[in-house]
């Protein structure tokens, strides 16, 4: 996969995009990654990327043509169109399943907003979705797309060498995580759950599922509420009612 970044800080990127998972995945050629500067394509001999609003008010907007000939030319270079995505908190939320609809394009084109906003010219021709990583709002789209990289970056086949574990995580199966251990069994007091040392490959399995179900109605009932849940499921959720009753 090929994605392209349009940004007025190149250098945001340099470091989160050679270390870790994304920097293997680009060194194995799985992943390009590309950081445009957006002064590149503007039209002034000063580099100007933003402006007045028109009509008045605090801030400054990012002018339409350095954006509008940047996705232009990097299209016209790819020979065939992709998806054209702005960061924005206007955008739809960004989760695990656009993650995996982004991770099957060959070319992903990322716009990373700044000042108040982004010319409104700019969406009505070139960008086709505006993407939000949550609702908070952030002085520049680099940290959003940063974050859609690593998403998307990590379901590419063959960048992450065991890819069994990409069903069992979160979101994977629609449940949060059970709680993991590792050694030593016994710290300062606290022990691993007696059934993780049993070596009975089914009761771990149970005990792992309900655990998922008991975090996951706890802390995040509307990802509960979405999942068909199996007879097996709805029995552990019984159990799990009693013995939150029982104290
Ligand atoms: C475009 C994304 C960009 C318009 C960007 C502000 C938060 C997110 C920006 C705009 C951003 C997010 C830059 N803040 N939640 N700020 O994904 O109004």
């Amino acid at each position: 996969m090929r994605i392209e970044v349009i940004t007025i800080f190149p250098d945001f990127f340099t470091s989160p995009l050679d270390c870790s998972i994304v920097g293997r995945a680009r060194q194995s050629e799985a992943l390009a990654v590309e950081v445009h500067d957006l002064r590149n394509w503007a039209t002034d001999k000063h580099r100007v990327v933003d402006d007045y609003p028109y009509g008045g008010g605090a801030g400054m907007v990012m002018k339409p043509e350095p954006l509008i000939l940047a996705v232009e030319d990097l299209l016209s270079k790819a020979g065939r169109d992709c998806p054209v995505i702005l960061l924005t908190p206007q955008g739809q939320q960004f989760d695990q399943s656009k993650a995996e609809q982004l991770a099957k394009q060959e070319q992903l084109i990322l716009i990373c907003g700044h000042y108040e906003g982004v010319d409104e010219r700019v969406r009505q021709s070139v960008v086709t979705e505006e993407l939000s990583i949550g609702d908070y709002i952030l002085t520049g789209g680099e940290p959003a797309a940063l974050v859609v990289i690593e998403a998307v970056a990590r379901l590419l086949p063959g960048v992450l060498g065991n890819p069994a574990s990409l069903d069992s995580e979160s979101f994977g199966s629609g449940l949060l995580e059970y709680p993991h251990y590792t050694r030593p069994a016994q710290w300062r007091g606290m022990s691993v759950p007696e059934v993780l040392l049993s070596g009975h490959h089914q009761k771990i399995h149970r005990w792992r599922y309900k655990q998922a179900l008991r975090r996951t109605g706890k802390r995040r009932p509307d990802l509960l509420e979405q999942l068909e849940l199996t007879e097996d499921a709805r029995e552990l959720l019984a159990e799990i009612d009693t013995e939150c009753k029982q104290g």
